[in-house]
């Protein structure tokens, strides 16, 4: 495996310096943040990053993401012009020496949290989603760190009216109309493309998800069978889904060399619906066997790449919910020792 960590491009308040000296990290996951959904991005822009990551010492193979434009995910009309720049995007990356991209296709929003700061029993405090609290959230009313903001409120509305007539066979069409377009490029230019999990892992809001269990990934691969069609098994989104079995899944997948991108990390239940808060990544902290997820994931011969997902804020940090620096260190100690140990006993 290679040990990477998600670094927020120039804006980001964590040097690259400081995730240099996490032991054992070989590169940075990225993106180029400042250019709309759907556009193409500048050679410069991907020339820059990668300059940067160098000049740390770092490398650039992973990017996160290249975020897929709504028209794509809803079939309308513009959107082979938008997989047109996306394919271009592909081909630009890999100039660069990108050899994975994560992406995902949940309609409008991405990960949903009801809890920017939950307060945990050690005085840290990470994000939470609650069921009760989801009852009570306005969808055409929602601010949260880390998603596309750049929708007017007027624009988020039609959208999320504009989803009312797709169900999850329309999507899953689009999601392959989509991929039978990219993975070619992707095949042709040696980049994997890695889908995320839902985030969680089942509909919110009405809107349809369609990356939420095996059965989801089962029948998108066979539909582009090719090994580039990939998955980003994310644990903590996968995980939140109770009938999701990780560990099998991530045995089965990395099986088929379909794991590219593995992002760990723990979530523990807080009630019997389907409530859950943001925990350290040890397994002992969370309701997810973090050992036998690596273990799954080594025996079966993955050798993609893996990053610590969201941490705690700690040590009064107050970093960006979920990528703080100290516990996404603490993360990568924990993930290198569970890597060593598979492997040394495999
Ligand atoms: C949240 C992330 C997601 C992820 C996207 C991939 O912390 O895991 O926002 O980057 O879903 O497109």
């Amino acid at each position: 495996m290679k040990l990477t960590f998600r670094w927020y491009g120039e804006k980001d308040n964590i040097p690259l310096s400081y995730i240099r000296q996490i032991p054992g990290m070989t590169g940075v996951v990225t993106a180029v943040y400042d250019v709309p959904v759907g556009e193409a991005w500048s050679d410069e822009s991907v020339a820059r990053l990668k300059a940067l990551a160098d000049g740390a010492g770092l490398e650039m193979e992973v990017i996160e993401s290249i975020p897929v434009h709504e028209d794509i995910k809803l079939g309308r009309g513009k959107r082979d012009l938008y997989i047109e720049n996306y394919c271009k995007n592909l081909r630009t990356v890999a100039k660069y020496g990108v050899k994975c991209v994560c992406y995902n296709f949940m309609p409008v929003f991405d990960w949903l949290r009801t809890d920017m700061h939950h307060k945990n029993a050690d005085g840290s405090d990470s994000l939470s989603y609650s069921r009760a609290d989801y009852e009570k959230v306005d969808p055409n009313n929602l601010h949260l760190p880390g998603w596309d903001e750049s929708y007017s409120p007027e624009e988020l509305q039609s959208l999320l009216a504009a989803y009312k007539e797709v169900s999850h066979e329309q999507l899953f069409a689009n999601l392959v109309y989509f991929l039978e377009r990219v993975i070619p490029v992707c095949d042709e230019v040696g980049v994997k493309m890695a889908i995320h999990a839902d985030d969680p892992p089942w509909d919110i809001f009405g809107l349809p998800r369609i990356v939420s269990c095996e059965a989801d990934l089962d029948r998108m691969f066979s539909a582009v069978p090719s090994v580039s069609n990939g998955v980003t098994l994310c644990t903590g989104s996968f995980g939140a889904g109770r009938t999701n079995d990780v560990a099998g899944m991530a045995a089965k997948y990395a099986a088929q060399g379909r794991v590219h991108f593995a992002h760990l990390r723990n979530i523990r239940y807080t009630d019997d619906t389907d409530s859950f808060c943001e925990v350290g990544h040890r397994s002992a902290d969370g309701s997810l066997d973090m050992a036998k997820i690596v273990r799954a994931l080594v025996d079966n011969g993955f050798d993609g790449y893996v990053r610590p997902d969201h941490g705690r804020n700690i040590w009064d940090e107050n970093g960006k919910p979920g990528y703080g620096l100290y516990d996404r260190a603490l993360g990568a100690a924990y993930i290198n020792g569970l890597f060593e140990m598979a492997e040394k006993t495999k």
